[in-house]
């Protein structure tokens, strides 16, 4: 069932029954194989994320001194992206409501203290599209904006593994962030970890 949290943010909690997650959790160790974890670090300090990422798709996010941004290779092999995963298709297909098929798809992978400041997504060429999330193994607590523009106040939603969530309208720019994980929720990932993927549509549609 489809939960309205706010204009624009629609949670679907266990969207991904057990099978779901276990096989796009295959897809997920097959495109790492090809495109491993990098660890992005930040504009100008350099400062590591705690969060390692891969991505699929033709455009991937990274971050290190320079800035953040999208590109088409692996910022340390330089090999193209692997394609998107026809299942992750179909999950923003049946998600989004948008017409263009994504163009990225971020891989974040959360050791079991790792966790992401708050932030907004902004690296994107195209606000109209919303960005759909999914998220597998240790549960997360997940903080967001009440206002656009601004980083308070917040409110916060526990992401389970198999939730889905998706952020547009009004809520495409939100501030927001991983506070924490929570150990012993899963046994998906190892180690109490936590995979969250976002698909995402970078280039502007017309
Ligand atoms: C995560 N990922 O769980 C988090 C939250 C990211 C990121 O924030 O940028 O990779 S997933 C939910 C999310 C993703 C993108 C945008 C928004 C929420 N949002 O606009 O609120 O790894
Ligand atoms: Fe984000």
């Amino acid at each position: 069932a489809a939960l309205t949290l706010a204009p624009g943010l629609v949670y679907y909690p266990d969207y991904l029954d057990q099978q779901a997650q276990q096989s796009l959790l295959d897809d997920i160790r097959d495109i790492v194989r090809q495109a491993p974890l990098f660890t992005p670090s930040m504009p100008k300090t350099g400062k590591p994320f705690s969060v390692r990422m891969s991505n699929c798709g033709p455009l991937g996010w990274v971050s290190d001194v320079q800035g953040y941004r999208y590109q088409p290779d692996h910022p340390v092999t330089h090999n193209p992206w692997p394609p998107m995963p026809a299942r992750l298709l179909a999950a923003w297909r049946e998600l989004s409501g948008f017409a263009a098929d994504p163009d990225a798809c971020l891989i974040n992978y959360y050791a079991s203290d790792a966790r992401m400041g708050l932030h907004q997504d902004k690296d994107e060429a195209e606000f109209s599209a919303p960005i759909v999330s999914l998220s597998f193994g240790a549960t997360a607590l997940f903080r967001y904006g009440l206002t656009e523009d601004k980083p308070s106040p917040t409110k916060s939603v526990r992401l389970r593994s198999g939730d889905a969530i998706v952020f547009g309208g009004p809520f495409r720019l939100v501030y927001h962030g991983i506070d924490r994980l929570f150990p012993g929720t899963s046994t998906l990932v190892p180690s109490d970890g936590r995979i969250n993927l976002t698909l995402r549509k970078v280039t502007a549609v017309a």
